[in-house]
């Protein structure tokens, strides 16, 4: 954390970029000389990002800078500015406006642990209901006695890759992933019964984050487990604040993030921003990042008469076994184990009791006692 002096007020305020009317376009960081902007149209809604250093004790001031006839006539005209956690969208300070009163302030103690880094918050501001626009506002922040303060935090924040995520994926085999660390997932619901659904290789057993913002609609997030079992709490992201989702990774290491319109919500409006927030993706390195799934691999997969033959890859020490499953059995073919990565090779000769068809093999992967997972193969027999 660098230690800035106070009274850093040397350049004009943060002004407003349109449109600046969601969680993804929040303009931001705000510097020292507070932000300036306007409600140019009917409904807008201004968002802004500050980061507030934490035990400060300041005096945040909410000002409409044109009360005159283009912000007050045709009847009463109010700004409305709240001020909240980016994350968990706590009010920390708000403000109102209106003709007669043109300025509000609030004096708070900043959030957060002294000495500890910048909290990102969000500033809202939009019309009163009902109301026409007109109006431009400053915000500025202050000691209590309207002196220079450094509460807040010009930092640039944190620029990451964003990755536009393809369709379709709106069944598990389709998921899009592994996730990376430090880039930003986009993606929309073009439909109004799309499902996008992502996944994560983590570290088994380690608690894992992700922040989520939603644009104009509702997107619902469930994160479950291979066997499709829900292991988070977290139910779904408003438009405008951006949600924190956190769950333990199974034991397989794989989440599958299911993100949908919520029902009532625009297709082809609502979209959805996802990013990893995990210690584990975000430290100097990504040893912790959890390898690759461990599975066997099929090299060769033939039958020829009454023969199945099979060469298959084991991508470490572990014991592979073989099942055959279709025609509501599934049947015991073989089993090896190996001390290394080693490819092996399994023969399998039909008995007479196994019928002709269709069938699926199953290579099951097991290391250390525990299950890594399982390819298929199709197998007929003529
Ligand atoms: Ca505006
Ligand atoms: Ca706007
Ligand atoms: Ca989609
Ligand atoms: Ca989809």
């Amino acid at each position: 954390m660098i230690a800035l002096a106070p009274a850093i007020a040397t350049g004009a305020p943060t002004a407003e970029v349109e449109p600046n009317d969601n969680a993804f376009q929040a303009v931001g960081p705000v510097g020292p000389e507070g932000l300036t902007g306007a409600i140019q149209v009917s409904e807008d809604v201004d968002l802004f990002l500050l980061q507030l250093r934490p035990q400060r004790q300041v005096r945040i001031n909410y000002e409409v800078t044109n009360p005159g006839p283009s912000c007050t006539t045709g009847g009463f005209r109010s700004v409305r500015f709240r001020l909240s956690e980016r994350i968990e969208g706590n009010l920390i300070s708000t403000g109102e406006t209106y003709p007669g009163v043109t300025s509000d302030s609030e004096t708070i103690t900043t959030p957060g642990v002294f000495g500890g880094p910048s909290q990102l918050y969000q500033l809202r501001v939009n019309g009163g209901d009902n109301e026409t626009p007109g109006c431009a506002y400053r915000v500025t922040i202050t000691d209590p006695t309207g002196g220079p303060t450094d509460a807040l935090d010009p930092t640039p924040l944190p620029a990451f890759p964003g990755v536009a995520t393809p369709e379709p994926n709106d069944i598990p085999a389709q998921a899009f992933g592994p996730l990376a660390a430090a880039t930003v997932y986009e993606g929309g619901f073009e439909t109004s019964n799309d499902t996008d659904i992502l996944y994560f290789k983590l570290a088994p057993g380690t608690k894992a984050s992700f922040e989520l913002s939603s644009i104009v609609g509702t997107t619902n997030v469930s994160v479950r487990d291979d066997s499709d079992q829900r292991i988070n709490n977290n139910n779904f992201v408003n438009a405008d604040v951006t949600g924190i989702v956190d769950f333990e990774v199974p034991a397989s290491g794989t989440a599958l993030v299911h993100l949908a319109a919520s029902s009532g919500t625009l297709p082809a409006v609502t979209r959805w921003r996802l990013r990893i927030l995990s210690a584990q993706f975000t430290g100097p390195t990504q040893r912790v990042v959890a390898k690759k799934p461990i599975k066997a691999k099929a090299l060769r997969v033939r039958t020829r008469a009454r023969l199945l033959t099979t060469r298959v890859r084991l991508p470490t020490a572990g014991r592979l076994q073989l099942r055959l499953v279709g025609k509501g059995r599934s049947i015991g073919i073989g089993r090896v184990s190996a001390s290394g990565p080693r490819t092996v090779s399994i023969t399998y000769r039909r008995p007479a009791r196994v019928a002709t068809g269709r069938y699926i093999l199953e290579m099951r992967f097991t290391a250390k006692g525990r299950p890594l997972g399982i390819s298929r193969a199709r197998v007929i027999f003529r």
